[in-house]
């Protein structure tokens, strides 16, 4: 049979590495279904419950991967689905390629069943989006495409009309005028600033007295380079939360997270500085970094659009992070002053025990710190993680310590629900061998996280034998992040009409779905059932009946969301009394840790 422009479509996509495609059917896309069963599994077809599923899922892998993740969807309703998962992708700068399905070219602009405007739909996504309306522009597409993708850091998005995609594929086109010839490849460049600005930067940094780096996920494969500029400069390192792999947690002078999510000691860091260095982040909260004309600053960044965006630089160092450290490091001096330093490793010292004794704190049923903090544990090197948004995500920032190895990710800017388990499931089948972990609330896996359990059943034999892939579920039948965003936002006591979610047994529902199911809810058990479910070699759901009533503000909340919650408290919320109690506990434990001679 004579190639077509499916079959061609799918063949050079492998000549750009892709191996696997994550979609959904229809027949807007039918002749790349038939081109899927022809190309024999390589690239392969995953197929989700959602199109949303299938762009997080893509997404996912090219966040785990570094390499472009690709999804296909059919038109109209199946290309609309996608839409949030992309934008996931195209905020948090995620390569991945769209593909979608479009009526044939002859009934386009009548109004015709399904017929939506793609271009137009999916401009705003995409780096770039185009039609292909002549077979012999297939070849330059995907190149165009793949290359936007990794290029540009977000979505390229792919429009075929039904009646292309069967056409007898061009992969040459004609010797003629208007022809166009692509090719298959992409390097990244190496980027780093100038030698005069690198000097500028260089003498900041050597004049400053209390340094505070804040690095961010630019600054991934900077590790080495990050942990000896911070020798050097006898600084701390505070992590954006998309960044929070970049560097483990269990180094002396990383602060951890930062912001809402973040820690003390990164609050403290960000306080106490008096030159600030920013390694490949975009952090949007201004009000956590240091207050304007408190530091200098120095910012690195691949994007130059992107410096000097969020604190006032004195340098702004357009280039790659790890080679812009490596420029840099040379010309920076090894301060001979540790104090600040060793202040810096007091406060992330303190930090960890903080951690400690509000995790062990007592709740009803199960502290959710304490879900995160027995991970923390046994947390395997080589495991990959994946957050989803809701308050597990705080103690997921927060208090969840990563050692070299370790994979995090989570939809850091868009910030949406959802992504928890495709991010896993994408991350499981890239890495087989790795053990997966998703921290889902129980809203979250509701709204779309259970019907993903479908497609675990569905590969079942992929995950099976393998390392683990767990999903922890956070049982608090309340969508208790925004109930806590009313609270110390808004001032609003919680609202049972639109906060409380319906009770289920996810454990139970995770065997009907032919996946092993744990449940937990006495703290005393949480161990060994973490236990269980890490040396589970295959999918398992570990549901954890969570106490709602603990704040999942940082401890170091400002003063304002104090008011504001204590405001909602004030005008009746149902959970006033467990509320008031365990925050001031909270503050309590906190406190203790301050006091001096403390052991
Ligand atoms: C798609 C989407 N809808 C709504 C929100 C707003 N939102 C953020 S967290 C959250 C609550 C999540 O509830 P759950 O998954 O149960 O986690 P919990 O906060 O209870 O731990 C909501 C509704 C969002 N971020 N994304
Ligand atoms: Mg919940």
């Amino acid at each position: 049979m004579a190639e077509l422009v499916a079959d061609y479509v799918l063949r050079r996509l492998k000549e750009w590495g892709v191996h696997r495609i994550y979609g959904y059917p229809g027949d807007g896309i039918n002749a790349f279904l038939g081109a899927l069963d022809r190309a024999d599994g390589d690239p392969e077809f995953i197929q989700t419950r959602h199109e949303e599923m299938a762009a997080f899922m893509a997404c996912g892998h090219a966040k785990f991967t570094h390499e472009v993740g690709v999804c296909l969807a059919t038109s109209g309703p199946g290309a609309i689905h996608l839409l949030n998962g992309l934008y996931d992708a195209k905020l948090d700068h995620a390569p991945v390629v769209a593909m979608i399905g479009q009526q044939k070219r002859m009934s386009l602009g009548a109004g015709y069943q399904q017929e939506v405007d793609l271009q137009v739909l999916f401009k705003d996504v995409s780096e770039y989006v185009q039609y292909c309306m002549e077979p012999a522009q297939a070849r330059h597409l995907i190149d165009a495409a793949v290359r936007h993708a990794l290029d540009r850091k977000g979505v390229a998005t792919l429009i075929f009309p039904a009646d292309v995609q069967e056409e007898k594929a061009v992969p040459s086109p004609p010797r003629m005028h208007g022809a166009v010839y692509s090719s298959v490849g992409y390097s990244r460049p190496r980027v780093v600033p100038q030698d005069v600005d690198l000097h500028r930067a260089a003498a900041v940094l050597n004049e400053g007295e209390r340094i505070a780096m804040l690095v961010g996920q630019g600054a991934s494969g900077a590790a080495d380079e990050i942990v000896e500029c911070a020798d050097k400069l006898g600084a701390g390192v505070a992590k954006a939360l998309l960044g929070r792999s970049v560097l483990p947690d269990d180094l002396p002078f990383v602060t951890g997270p930062i912001g809402l999510l973040g820690s003390r000691a990164s609050y403290e860091l960000m306080e106490g500085c008096d030159t600030l260095l920013m390694v490949g982040t975009s952090f949007p909260y201004s009000e956590w970094l240091p207050e304007e004309g408190q530091a200098k600053c120095v910012q690195i960044d691949l994007d130059g659009r992107r410096v000097g965006m969020r604190y006032p630089v004195d340098v702004p160092l357009v280039g790659d992070a790890r080679e812009t450290l490596r420029e840099l490091l040379p010309l920076l001096e090894h301060k001979q002053d540790r104090n600040w330093r060793e202040q810096v490793e007091d406060q992330v010292a303190e930090w960890w025990r903080v951690v400690e004794d509000l995790a062990l704190m007592d709740a009803d049923p199960v502290n959710p710190q304490r879900v995160i903090w027995e991970l923390s544990r046994r947390l395997p090197q080589d495991a990959i993680l994946a957050a989803d948004s809701g308050s597990s995500t705080n103690w997921w920032a927060r208090m969840l310590k990563l050692k070299r190895g370790n994979l995090a990710s989570l939809s850091g800017t868009l910030a949406t629900m959802g992504p928890g388990v495709p991010y896993a499931i994408a991350a499981k089948l890239a890495y087989p061998e790795r053990p997966v972990i998703a921290i889902v609330g129980d809203g979250a896996f509701q709204m779309n996280g259970m019907n993903e359990m479908l497609t675990v059943k569905r590969y079942a034999d992929r995950f099976e034998g393998k390392a683990p892939l767990v999903f922890c579920i956070f049982k608090n039948q309340d969508l208790n992040q925004v109930t806590w965003e009313q609270r110390a936002l808004t001032g609003d006591p919680k609202y049972p009409g639109t906060q409380w979610i319906p009770d289920f047994d996810y454990a139970r529902y995770a065997e009907l779905a032919g996946v092993k199911g744990i449940s937990c809810d006495d703290p005393d058990a949480l161990g060994a059932a973490w236990d269980e479910a890490l040396a589970t070699n295959g999918p398992v759901v570990l549901e954890v009946t969570v106490d709602p009533e603990i704040p999942p503000l940082p401890p170091h909340i400002r003063w304002e969301q104090a008011e504001k919650m204590a405001k909602a408290m004030a005008k009746g919320d149902p959970e006033l009394v467990g509320v008031m109690e365990k925050s001031f506990r909270g503050k309590l434990q906190e406190f203790k840790e301050s006091l001096p001679g403390r052991s």
